[in-house]
């Protein structure tokens, strides 16, 4: 049986992954969001077995507490998929919000860098072992307005190849995933609730789905063991990579 942990499962990618991957014969499921009732709903769809930790990866009492925590037959983690993150705002550097800072840095960085400090000396342990970091484009290709999000994300790429040479001569994999623009909550997350400013991102464009960054997970994590995928950067389309200039149809 493998068993997957998978953050921010709630909504986005990290629902889409989840249902994608429960799926596969074989394969159980740790969610966790800060959302609880969302992860009971989707877990109510999955065909597998699910067990939902319901904490804020800001909070590094509850993460580890909720790892610490977890009953002796779901200790054994194969698979982490650190997907939690979240971009705000887009205004110049000189006048963006420093608490929206706070808040990318405190989960894009420091929430996956404690879970996964966490749970790799079980890995390591067992001889078992698959991290996937949800990166971004962002983390390559700046543009105006994502100064702390991209550098919060080219954190993620940096950490996930620099942990490949940590891990050299374990069986452990590291994968490093950078989407461009993908059709979730990210958008409304960014423009706080400004719907009409997120619809705006997408109009007219066919951006990635998160079922397509799903598919590439389960594509990574599927390779033999000898194989490890370093890095996988994947956009739309329509999507240019120079940052987020969108081809729109006339
Ligand atoms: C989000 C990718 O292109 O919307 O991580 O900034 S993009």
């Amino acid at each position: 049986m493998k068993t997957i942990l998978i953050t921010g499962a709630s909504a986005g990618i990290g629902k889409a992954t989840a249902e994608l991957l429960a799926q596969e014969k074989g394969t159980r499921l740790i969610l966790t969001a800060r959302r609880e009732e969302k992860l009971k709903e989707l877990a109510a769809t999955l065909p597998c077995e699910t067990h939902l930790l319901t904490f804020d990866i800001r909070d590094k009492a509850a993460t580890l507490a909720a790892i610490r925590g977890l009953p002796d037959d779901w200790k054994d983690i194969d698979v982490l998929v650190n997907n939690a993150g979240l971009a705000l705002g887009l205004e110049s550097f000189d006048t963006a919000n420093p608490e929206d800072w706070q808040v990318m840095i405190e989960t894009n960085i420091l929430g996956l860098l404690t879970l996964t400090r966490e749970i790799l000396p079980a890995m390591k342990a067992r001889g078992v072992g698959h991290i996937v970091n949800l990166s971004s484009i962002a983390g390559t290709y700046h543009y105006a307005g994502a100064h702390v999000y991209g550098a919060s994300k080219a954190f993620v790429t940096y950490l996930s190849l620099a942990m490949r040479s940590d891990l050299l001569g374990t069986a452990i994999r590291v994968t490093n995933i950078e989407p461009g623009m993908v059709d979730t909550e990210f958008s409304i997350v960014r423009f706080k609730g400004d719907e009409s400013r997120a619809d705006a991102v997408y109009a007219n464009s066919e951006p990635l789905h998160a079922e397509d960054i799903a598919e590439t997970i389960r594509w990574a994590i599927a390779q033999p063991a000898h194989v490890n995928i370093n890095r996988i950067e994947l956009m739309a389309t329509c999507q240019a990579p120079s940052g987020p200039k969108v081809w729109r149809q006339e």
